[in-house]
């Protein structure tokens, strides 16, 4: 039976040595809940490292052994590899770049990003020795993003998922890390590419495309052939826990005691790992210039703040502690009385117990990052709050305030509206709390830790059987046999040619994509044949596609149809009008003016904006813009909007390659009709045709085209195969 194989840089457990016998207990943290589910049964496991050194063959037995009964699966790291893969690669570089710090936290060392690839090389290993076909991986973080790849080098078929739970910072930033396209490369082996938001996606989208020579259509990367689907899956907790925990005994005499302890005081919660992105200081700095701006508070409110120690062997992190000690020092010193102090500091972890009772009994809570994945803390307060009162106070850089939207937003840079937020927090009245909360009680609960995990596993395999299904469609050598068959057994056959991308490469000149000879050839040992119909149909103008093809004998439809050439002659469709051209040139002029590598075709019956030269990313945004403002303009001039390869082009309704397909199949009794093309402007032609038509789409597999080729190499390729006469045995 095939299985689903986790795998994270930690196990979510906690291994502890003890008179030489080694003890294993297990988190409970929110992802290893919500994982739950999938490694604990069958035979799914989950791959990572243990957590501590484990050195030499018989202890690492014993913890292997031990994990096992659990489903966990370790990969052993050395003192020296964790030190560069973890400490150095992932949190030295990774980690800052991730999360906009640049130039204040980035330290790139050679030595450590040759130590994140050899353990990444290692986690495969792992993987690949225990991974069958049919088998179901999904990779997790930001420690392994070359495990996508190294995986699917050796496991092509296998199915692959990978979630990154920090940010996914714009291609800017992206690009500073020398390796940026080795680990874009490595993310690209999965199949499904997971993010918190549809920011982190898009700036993921941005990065691959600039960096490698792949092509994406809206959320789909096409990586040889193998589409890549990237989307925003939105992490949720698992909120029945939590909304339990705060009935639970222990829990409850914990919160009569908080409410006691804090009787006559409103109460401000935060609770992070010590990190820069969290914004602890600045939270800091805005809780001493409420006090400062706001005296009547003092004596009244507190501050209670958790910092979980993480990663303070790192000298950063171990300034970052220093600063915020001598930031609460200074703000306790300032303000605080005989019995009242302002800030509640603690520098350790506690029990999940003591973390739900403050949630339930804190009247707002203060999660306020300066970049932050996602933030579970800000859920969790949530789903605590089952008395249905209290207010969120939260960053717009947390992912989670992409959905939390009726918490207090802010931005954490802004020390004053900080302030003024958590004033307005102290404030709110109880019927304004009630109706936030529960609004975002709906949200967290219905996107819950379960959902997200389905979800995902779920467009895992609609990901896989999409891309069975396209593979299926690729014309290889035996579908070439096979349609080469039916046009040998068949004597009145028609065959629509798109030009550009199809028949000849896409050049940034649109005069330079000229035929060459090769192609004349072909094209005449094709339409020589006395049984064949070849029509070009293309985009181009009229004109232009005499200049090229007046002299051959194929038959030749221009502007998408508002020209054909009859018996030598070139007609148009009766009664287009043209007048609409002269309002709607001057909108494209102005957009021109703007653009710098964009420009405009004038045809007959259309106008076109091209912007196949113009910097990626502004030649797209200025297409929107340019379609938003045409939109009005032309819905009472009887024309349309027809987006393709870099291109938009502006005609009557009337017009389309479907329609002019159609309109030459009318009354006739073909045996053979093939099409093909690469453009949007295609899809009319493969939508307008009979159902058993031969309908190639080329250089994407995402089309209403029964088939598709990847270039106009192989286009030529499979009509050379049909032009060429069949050799009889014996003859
Ligand atoms: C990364 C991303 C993304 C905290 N203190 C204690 C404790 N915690 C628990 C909280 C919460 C978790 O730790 C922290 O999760 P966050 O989401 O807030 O932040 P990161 O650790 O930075 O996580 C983040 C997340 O991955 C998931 O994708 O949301 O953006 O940075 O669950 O409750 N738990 C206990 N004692 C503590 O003292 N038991």
């Amino acid at each position: 039976m095939s299985k689903t194989i986790i795998v994270s840089n930690r196990l979510p457990v906690k291994v502890t040595e003890e008179d030489g016998q080694y003890k294993v207990a297990t988190s409970e943290g929110g992802l290893a809940t919500g994982l739950g589910s999938v490694y604990q049964s069958g035979d799914n496991v989950w791959l990572g490292w243990p957590g501590v050194e484990v050195a030499g063959d018989d202890k690492q037995n014993e913890v292997t052994q031990k994990l096992a009964e659990v489903s966990l699966r370790p990969v052993f790291l050395t003192a020296d590899e964790i030190s560069g893969y973890y400490e150095g690669f992932s949190n030295e570089i990774l980690w800052p770049i991730f999360h906009y710090y640049a130039s204040t936290y980035a330290n790139y060392k050679l030595a450590d990003w040759e130590c994140y690839q050899h353990v990444n090389r290692k986690f495969a290993d792992a993987v690949i020795a225990i991974a069958e076909p049919g088998d179901t991986i999904w990779i997790h973080d930001y420690q392994l993003l070359l495990l996508p790849g190294l995986v699917r080098a050796t496991r092509p078929d296998i199915s692959i998922g990978f979630f990154l739970h920090i940010p996914f910072p714009s291609f800017e930033m992206f690009r500073l890390i020398p390796w940026r396209s080795e680990l874009i490369e490595g993310i690209l082996g999965a199949d499904l590419i997971g993010f918190h938001t549809f920011d982190d996606a898009s700036h993921f989208i941005s990065a691959a495309t600039r960096l490698l020579p792949v092509n994406s259509s809206s959320n789909i990367i096409t990586v040889d052939d193998r589409p890549v689907v990237v989307e925003s899956f939105p992490m949720g907790i698992d909120d029945e826990k939590y909304g339990a925990l705060t009935r639970d005994p222990e829990v409850v005499s914990e919160i009569n005691y908080l409410r006691e302890t804090f009787k006559d005081k409103r109460v401000f919660l935060s609770i992070d790992r010590l990190d820069y992105s969290k914004g602890i200081l600045q939270r800091l700095q805005a809780f001493e210039l409420l006090l400062d701006t706001h005296p009547e508070y003092i004596g009244r409110i507190v501050l209670h703040m958790i910092v979980v120690p993480s990663r303070d062997t790192v000298p950063q992190y171990m300034e970052l502690k220093q600063n915020v000690d001598r930031k609460v020092g200074d703000i306790n010193a300032r303000y605080r009385t005989l019995d009242w102090s302002p800030v509640h500091y603690f520098y350790r972890p506690f029990p999940i117990n003591t973390l739900s009772a403050l949630y339930h009994v804190a009247d707002i809570c203060l999660v306020t990052p300066m970049r932050d994945g996602m933030n579970l803390v800000s859920k969790e307060y949530i789903a605590s709050r089952t008395q249905e009162t209290g207010v969120l106070v939260l960053s717009e850089m947390a992912g989670a305030s992409k959905e939390l939207i009726d918490a207090v937003i802010v931005n954490p840079s802004n020390i004053a509206s900080m302030a003024e937020a958590m004033q307005t927090a102290l404030t709110m009245s109880l019927n304004e709390q009630k109706r936030r909360m529960r609004l975002m009680r709906q949200v967290v609960s219905k996107f819950n830790i379960k959902h997200w995990v389905k979800l995902f596993m779920e467009r895992m395999r609609e990901v896989k059987q999409m891309q069975q299904s396209m593979r299926s469609r690729h014309i290889t050598d035996v579908t070439e046999q096979a349609i080469k068959k039916i046009y040998n057994k068949t004597s009145k056959r028609i065959i629509f040619l798109d030009y550009d991308g199809t028949l000849v490469g896409f050049k940034d000149d649109i005069n330079s994509a000229m035929p060459d000879q090769e192609l004349y050839e072909l094209l005449e040992e094709l339409s020589d044949d006395p049984a064949n119909n070849i029509v070009l149909v293309s985009g181009r103008s009229h004109v232009n596609l005499e200049e090229w093809f007046g002299h051959t004998n194929l038959n030749l439809v221009a502007e998408h149809g508002a020209w054909q050439k009859r018996n030598g002659q070139w007609e148009n469709i009766p009664g287009l009008n043209d007048q609409w051209k002269q309002d709607i040139y001057p909108v494209l002029e102005t957009y021109v003016d703007r653009t710098p590598g964009a420009f405009i075709e004038e045809k007959n019956y259309s106008l076109v904006w091209h912007y196949r030269k113009t910097e990626k990313g502004l030649g797209e945004l200025r297409t929107n813009e340019l379609m938003n403002n045409l939109r009005y303009l032309i819905n009472d001039r009887g024309l349309q909007l027809l987006p393709g390869n870099k291109v938009v082009e502006i005609k009557n309704i009337e017009i389309n390659k479907g329609k002019a397909t159609s309109a030459l199949l009318h009354n006739k009794e073909y045996d053979f009709i093939m099409a093909l093309g690469d453009d949007h402007t295609d899809e009319d032609i493969f939508k307008a045709l009979p159902d058993n038509s031969l309908t190639v789409k080329v250089g994407s597999n995402i089309s209403a085209a029964r088939f598709y080729l990847r270039n106009y190499h192989e286009v030529r390729h499979l009509l050379k195969s049909l032009s060429t006469p069949v050799v009889q045995d014996g003859v």
